[in-house]
């Protein structure tokens, strides 16, 4: 059964939302993918919004780009943490739209924005959360951060050399 919903605006984002994708699937997280917009499905954003989690959900990555509205709106239809992705899209004018879009959420209704295009970061953070009731996922984000820093020291020797 999925635990980590990833949906995203547009089958455009996709790109962007498999870093998530991949690195969930390296923590051998179970996940659904979908394609749910806020503006173009209202209907079906609702429908996953408040249903998710009693189909066991436990977190829901949400990326959209542009008139970014998908995290938000999912954050206030949901008890889950919504993670928020936002996406440099063809509609985006620059990124910050999208970025300001997610993250300027107002009192109540959090939405935990990761960076531009920042979709891994998002996966890596779904983990986390199911990690701190999982021991074995804790256990392989803690690998994951060793290895994270074996690779800076090995380039901080060979830079020397
Ligand atoms: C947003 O508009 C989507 O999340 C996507 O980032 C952007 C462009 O969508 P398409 O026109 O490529 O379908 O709603």
């Amino acid at each position: 059964m999925a635990e980590v919903g990833i949906i995203m605006g547009s089958q455009s984002d996709l790109p962007i939302m498999e870093e998530a994708v991949a690195i969930l699937k390296a923590f051998q997280i179970e996940i659904e993918v979908d394609i749910v917009s806020a503006h173009r499905t209202p209907e079906k954003m609702m429908e996953y919004g408040t249903k998710a989690h009693s189909r066991g959900i436990k977190v829901i990555i949400a990326g959209a780009g542009g008139a970014a509205h998908l995290p938000g709106m999912i954050a206030s239809l949901t008890p889950l943490p919504v993670i928020g992705v936002p996406i440099k899209s063809s509609n985006s004018i620059d990124g910050w739209d999208s970025v300001l879009s997610i993250l300027q959420m107002p009192g109540g209704v959090p939405v935990a924005t990761v960076a531009l295009n920042g979709a891994k970061n998002a996966g890596i953070l779904a983990a986390q959360i199911i990690g701190s009731h999982h021991p074995e996922i804790q256990n392989r984000i803690i690998e994951y951060k060793k290895d994270l820093q074996t690779k800076v020291l090995e380039s901080s020797k060979n830079i020397k050399k």
